[in-house]
């Protein structure tokens, strides 16, 4: 069986990999050549542990090969498509990727091809993109070749672990096609595969980030009342999920990602009519930055420094701890909140590039230090030391690092209202 796996990013990289790796035949379809010239040569373009290793394993043994070239990918037996679906300005699903890699597969493909969307899309459209490629082929879907949804589950930073042990969700347009699909992701699935139609499919993957993405907006609406009513929100939840039915989620200074700030809009995007609390948690998750922005205004009011006369160090600018991946960071929303109110941002992350290359020269003579992102390493910090070489010393954290504020520091955290 030779598979071919359309962009190779967060999700199409590892997938493709792990196919490799389990003994098919995978071409790696990617426009951006610079990645493609990088991958061939046994270097992964993004971060995850055990990537590099496993990249390697698969282009020696010649199981994976990238290439940006469309003739390299004809008659392919399955086709896996895996490119993003981000949001347009207005909030709109973009599916120009999506489309145009259909058109690409469309071009390639065989009768009696398989194509797999792993891409998160808006419901009903598996069942359109099948009807695209009737259109352009000449073939019937579920007859001439075959068509899933297959969303992808995993979590930065523990991919290879959890393609392998997630169980995963197949919608198939046919049973035949579903069935196709689960003998092809056994080969390394050890979780279990349940197969259903795609548009269920299509709703399962985006309900699932809508429910964290609710829970989180609900947790960040209980921490600006922790801040109204004097207490450690942090205390009260871990608290409240004592109780055997409860498990409430960890505000923060935002929600970023690819997923979570997107998928709930997917959701509501093919639908004439909703309820409105998928949009009011958007919301609220969206606004965390102004509040912790919020929290270092009224930082400087109590030491009477003029905001314009700040410098602000913000520490970690991935979308998540231990991350390179930026992607939707609430720290640029906070950066860009700011930016034009005081004298200078700085920013620090030991992942990302273009930042200060040492903490101490990130912090050096500033007045404020904002936590944006729960790095392992931040929660190792000797604040007192690095207190020492800060002008003022304020502390805001956006990200539950700090478990007990540090001697000499003004000390502001999102939910953390005690006093
Ligand atoms: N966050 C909070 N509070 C929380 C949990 C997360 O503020 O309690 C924030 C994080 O800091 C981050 C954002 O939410 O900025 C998203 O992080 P995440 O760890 O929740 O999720 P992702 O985007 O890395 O991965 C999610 C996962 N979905 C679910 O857990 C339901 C993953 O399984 C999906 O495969 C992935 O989205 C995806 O690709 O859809």
């Amino acid at each position: 069986v030779e598979i071919a796996v359309i962009g190779l990013g967060y999700i199409g990289l590892p997938t493709a990999i792990m196919f490799a790796n389990s003994g098919f035949n995978v071409t790696g379809y990617e426009i951006r050549e610079e990645v493609v010239k990088k991958l061939n040569s046994g270097t992964a373009h993004i971060v995850e542990p055990e990537i590099n290793k496993l990249l390697q394993e698969a282009i020696k043994s010649g199981k994976l090969r990238a290439t940006s070239n469309p003739e390299d990918i004809k008659n392919k037996d399955v086709y896996i498509i895996c490119v993003q679906t981000p949001l347009r300005e207005d909030k709109t699903p973009n599916l120009e990727y999506l489309e145009s890699a259909v058109k690409t597969v469309a071009r390639a493909m065989k009768k009696g091809s398989m194509v797999i969307i792993e891409s998160t899309v808006p419901p009903l459209t598996t069942v359109r993109m099948a009807r695209l490629i009737e259109t352009l082929t000449g073939l019937k879907a579920g007859e001439d070749f075959y068509m899933v949804h297959a969303p992808e589950r995993v979590m930065p930073g523990r991919i290879f672990k959890e393609l392998v042990y997630n169980s995963r969700i197949l919608g198939g347009i046919t049973r035949e096609s579903a069935d196709l699909a689960e003998i092809l992701y056994r080969t390394f699935v050890k979780g279990q595969i349940f197969k259903t139609d795609p548009t269920t499919s299509e709703m399962v993957k985006l309900m699932e980030n809508t429910f964290r993405d609710v829970n989180i907006a609900l947790a960040n609406e209980f921490a600006f009342l922790a801040h109204q009513y004097g207490i450690n929100i942090f205390e009260a939840i871990e608290l409240a999920n004592t109780h055997p039915r409860v498990k409430i989620h960890i505000p923060g200074i935002g929600v970023g990602g690819h997923c979570l700030p997107k998928d709930p809009y997917l959701l509501l995007s093919s639908a004439k009519e909703d309820f409105g609390l998928i949009k009011k948690a958007r919301e609220i998750n969206e606004d965390m930055p102004l509040m912790a922005k919020d929290l270092l205004f009224e930082a400087f009011k109590m030491i009477n420094l003029p905001p314009e006369e700040a410098v602000v160090t913000v520490l970690g600018l991935a979308y998540k701890g231990n991350s390179d991946d930026t992607r939707n960071s609430p720290a640029y929303v906070f950066i860009e909140a700011i930016q034009d109110d005081v004298k200078e941002v700085r920013s620090y992350d030991p992942y990302v590039s273009g930042t200060h290359e040492t903490l101490e020269e990130a912090v050096k003579d500033s007045d404020a230090i904002v936590i944006a992102t729960d790095h392992s390493q931040f929660k190792k910090l000797n604040w007192e030391e690095l207190g020492k070489l800060m002008r003022n010393k304020i502390l805001i954290d956006g990200r539950h690092v700090i478990d007990k504020p540090p001697k000499g520091f003004i000390f502001k955290g999102i939910g953390r209202g005690e006093y």
